[in-house]
């Protein structure tokens, strides 16, 4: 006896619907579609095409066929307004634009509430930017991409819990909207509608019951993370790289708030303890203006190059717009213009990034990982991988690639009963059914130290 489970999975590059058969011990996953997710800039705002994101997860869903139900999660803190006859009003911004610049430099200090990393573009900063808009006041509701989705599929309304907590307005310690810092804020507490938790029913689909799930595409992939340790580290690579740890209580000492490492709400009370790196983005971004060589042939290249020659400070803000990210980097480490060249220092400094992320999670939290797990589009790429586990002296453990939407399935199968267990069951399942590649660190650090030092971190 099997069962089939649809994942609908939008990260900030890319979408995919992906199908689960769960049988007795075995879980075999295929994607059955998959679409760009291209932001359009339009009246000076970039927005997300979210229209076609829609339509993009209809495609998946039907090429999907019969399922138990359906999970969706994406990339978080954008969200869409709908007024009270439930029409959206405008297309959600990205958290790229430039509309919250300066904004959380004249806000308050919220860590001590929400235990979130002090990004420019958390939540509530576009909602600061939005207030007084004529469509922030025309708003009924506020909801997340997922649970804005999840409402054009199923017509019920409600915000999930881990990517509520992205937003900057959930109380770390409660689990539920803060709403002292909402109204000392001037926000509209009638935006936010109840929370719902992970594995709940959220109403149905043509018939096929649609289910919460992690709907923070990282808090998916966390629950897919095959650790068979209770301490370990991950870093989730794709568009972003989120390093750190699985804590079972937020850290919100100083020296955390000064490191700026977040505590995310996780699946089944867990935190994420960790702190966002710029990621695979710069590359992404530079593999755009080229116009889209061959990755591949790109990565091999960039593998023959010389180690550690050019580095950035990837944490740098500087890097967080898009357009002529060729020219930034080029600038930032006065680098020769050969695509090769700068995809090596992209790498490297990565994976310096990833170092220091891990080093600071670690003290901060006083946890000695024994392991790595690097889950994501990032597994696929052998140099970044290999490059981290130098930098970091730990063992990388590469895989799931499609880890996001392995977790959405795992949770949409225990609610349904076809497994059963806490987090460790369902990441033994993943140890058993998927392909997990290990790179052993060279063991050397004085390199890795001494870049560190050269980019001033
Ligand atoms: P997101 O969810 O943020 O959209 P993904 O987890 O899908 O990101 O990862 C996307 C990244 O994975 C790309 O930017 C690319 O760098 C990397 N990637 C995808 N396919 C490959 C490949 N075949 N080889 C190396 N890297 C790859
Ligand atoms: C990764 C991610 C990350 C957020 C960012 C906006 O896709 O969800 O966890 O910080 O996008």
């Amino acid at each position: 006896m099997t069962h089939r489970f649809a994942a609908v999975d939008l990260g900030a590059s890319s979408g995919r619907v992906v199908v689960g058969v769960f049988g007795d011990g075995t879980l075999d996953v295929e994607v059955v579609h998959r679409f760009a997710n291209e932001p359009v800039r339009a009246g000076g705002t970039l927005h997300w095409d979210i229209l076609r994101l829609y339509q993009g997860m209809l495609d998946g869903l039907a090429r999907a066929g019969p399922v138990d139900s359906i999970g969706i999660d994406s990339w978080a803190v954008d969200y869409g307004l709908i007024d009270a006859s439930g029409a959206l009003l405008g297309n959600p911004v990205h958290y790229r634009d430039a509309r919250t610049d300066g904004i959380a430099d004249r806000v308050r200090d919220l860590y001590p509430v929400s235990g979130l990393q002090k990004l420019p573009f958390n939540t509530v900063y576009q909602l600061l930017a939005a207030a007084g808009t004529p469509q922030y006041r025309a708003a009924a509701t506020l909801l997340m991409i997922p649970d804005l989705l999840a409402y054009w599929l199923t017509g019920e309304i409600g915000a999930e819990y881990t990517n509520a907590s992205t937003t900057g307005l959930l109380d770390v310690r409660t689990g539920n909207w803060a709403w002292p810092l909402i109204a000392d804020l001037g926000l509209r507490a009638d935006l936010f509608p109840a929370i719902r938790r992970p594995g709940e029913l959220i109403g149905h689909f043509r018939g096929t019951p649609v289910v919460a799930v992690g709907s923070h595409d990282t808090a998916s992939a966390v629950v897919a993370v095959p650790a068979d340790q209770t301490s370990f580290a991950y870093v989730s690579s794709g568009t972003w790289s989120l390093v750190g740890l699985e804590l079972a209580q937020p850290v919100l000492s100083d020296a955390s708030r000064e490191a700026n490492f977040t505590n995310e709400g996780g699946v089944d009370g867990t935190v994420r303890y960790l702190r966002n790196v710029m990621g695979l983005w710069p590359l992404q971004e530079c593999v755009r203006e080229w116009g889209s060589p061959d990755l591949a042939g790109l990565l091999a290249a960039a593998a023959r190059e010389p180690a550690l020659a050019y580095l950035v400070d990837l944490d740098d803000p500087l890097f967080l717009p898009p357009g002529d990210m060729v020219g930034r980097l080029r600038t930032a480490a006065g680098l020769p213009g050969e695509p090769a060249t700068i995809t090596r220092c992209v790498l490297d400094s990565l994976a310096l990034a990833h170092r220091r992320a891990l080093r600071q999670a670690r003290e901060l939290a006083g946890a000695t990982p024994g392991a790595l797990h690097l889950v994501g589009g990032g597994a696929r790429n052998e140099l970044l991988c290999r490059l981290t586990a130098d930098a970091t002296g730990l063992p990388v453990l590469a895989g799931p690639v499609e880890a996001t939407a392995l977790g959405n399935l795992l949770v949409q199968a225990r609610a349904a009963g076809v497994v059963t267990g806490g987090l460790d069951a369902l990441r033994a399942l993943v140890r058993q059914t998927q392909q997990i590649v290990r790179y052993e660190p060279r063991g050397d650090d004085a390199p890795w130290a001494a870049a560190a030092a050269r980019v001033g971190r």
